[in-house]
């Protein structure tokens, strides 16, 4: 049976990761997972069952980390499944329009308000890219602004300041990104409005638009400051730029409208990706009608896919978009059961005198390893990563699955009891006086 106590060394993991690193860049299919920034070797997951991951070796671990924020239901929930079984015997791909891709439509221009057309994509990256061809399109100008420690996936545009994998392997400028492109992106603190009045003040009539994550998950979670957001929208009314708002990670999680339903501030347009495929690989972007009808075939800006719209993608994405629709207490429950999870890790900083600092909403939550309060790209970075590598590993050790990066934050899931937050609580304690 499965157990919780590692043996993290010459494992089976250990030799797949060795196999990988011969045929793989790294051994790994995205950075932070080869476990760079914590030290020590990935573990590689065999299975997955409600709370639970289960790795090639035998060990379990709680997921804190939901495939970085699709399994907001667990793993492996029944209702996907189905949905997905029914769906295989109908054959896994067209490249012809479906009802599904309708009905996922008319869902998400229901459940997100602020989009009233949408285009499904592959991933969150798609999304993104396309929304800021679209805004300038839409435009007619070239620059975007984006936020430093924000991450909108890996196109070229984004890879400029950015946080997630690219912060924690130390390059948040990537190579490959033409100077012509690094010139078109401008690049603000978060939070920090007065920034982007000067950036648009000296780039006037130039900015096609402003795309940010209004909740942060790439540099740790971090939260905009009171009337920023609100600030920002105001800026974009005012200089005629297109407001993107990345909800690839707080779409459908944060509220079922998304980080915009719950902070009452409305984008142009819309990024989504992780949760609207409930585990397969599914992303979108949709706003209003006037600039989504500037996407071909009706208008002139071009974006194609031979898999978008998957049908086997987007029958888990419905049933998981229908359950979180239908059962508006999967917040209320999400929200009690993290803010339990982070008042119990807060009491142990606090019993331990530890100076480190939380940040949470809903059920996304950072613990960074800094005095700081994190509202920023550089106050992020004043972690002591090397304290938070020692802090993954001894949770690890204690069968609980961080996100193996501080520049990360943690998804909880629905699968969470009080009984495995009480685990979470005593194993986070454990390890916070360990590592001191
Ligand atoms: N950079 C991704 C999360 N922000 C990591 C995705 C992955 O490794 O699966």
């Amino acid at each position: 049976m499965y157990n919780s106590t590692l043996a993290i060394y010459n494992t089976k993991s250990q030799e797949l990761f060795n196999r990988a690193k011969n045929v793989i860049p790294g051994g790994v299919n995205s950075p932070v997972r080869a476990f760079k920034a914590v030290g020590g070797n990935p573990v590689f997951m065999k299975s997955a069952k409600g709370a639970y991951l289960f790795d090639v070796d035998g060990n379990s671990y709680v997921d804190m980390i939901n495939s970085w924020g699709p399994m907001i239901l667990g793993h492996a929930h029944q209702e996907i499944i189905d949905a997905v079984q029914d769906a295989l015997s109908s054959s896994f791909s067209f490249g012809a329009p479906t009802e599904k891709e309708v009905l996922m439509a008319e869902l998400i221009c229901k459940m997100v308000p602020s989009i009233e057309k949408v285009r499904m994509v592959n991933s969150g990256t798609e999304a993104t890219m396309s929304a800021i061809r679209l805004a300038r399109g839409f435009t007619g100008k070239s620059k975007i602004i984006k936020f430093e420690g924000c991450y909108h996936g890996h196109g070229d545009s984004f890879l400029i300041s950015a946080g997630s994998g690219v912060v924690t392997m130390g390059s948040p400028d990537s190579a490959g990104v033409t100077q012509g492109v690094a010139n078109d992106t401008l690049t603000a603190p978060y939070n920090n409005l007065s920034s982007v009045k000067q950036l648009l003040e000296a780039n006037r009539g130039n900015v096609a638009a402003i795309i940010l994550e209004p909740v942060v998950g790439n540099m740790g979670c971090v939260l905009p400051l009171p009337g920023f957001l609100e600030g920002i929208r105001k800026l974009c009314d005012e200089e005629k730029v297109v407001l993107i708002f990345d909800e690839v990670m707080t779409g459908f999680r944060l509220a079922k409208g998304g980080a915009q339903e719950r902070l009452n501030v409305k984008p142009d347009i819309t990024t989504l990706g992780k949760i609207i495929g409930g585990g397969m690989p599914v992303g979108a972007y949709g706003g209003k009608k006037e600039i989504m009808d500037y996407v071909s075939p009706l208008g002139p800006v071009y974006q194609a896919g031979t898999l978008s719209g998957n049908p086997i993608a987007m029958s888990a994405g419905l049933a998981m978009l229908n359950h979180l629709s239908g059962n508006p207490s999967v917040y209320t429950y999400l929200d009690k059961i993290t803010e339990y999870i982070t008042s119990g890790i807060e009491q142990s900083i606090n019993s331990l005198g530890l100076p480190y600092s939380i940040n949470q909403i809903g059920s996304m939550y950072s613990l960074f390893f800094t005095s700081e309060k994190v509202i920023d790209f550089d106050k992020a970075k004043t972690s002591d990563t090397i304290l938070f590598g020692k802090y993954f590993q001894g949770m690890l050790k204690k069968g609980i699955y961080l996100a193996p990066s501080q520049y990360e934050s943690l998804f909880i899931s629905l699968a969470i009891t009080e009984e495995i937050a009480d685990k979470i609580i005593k194993a986070n304690h454990l390890t916070l006086t360990e590592i001191q």
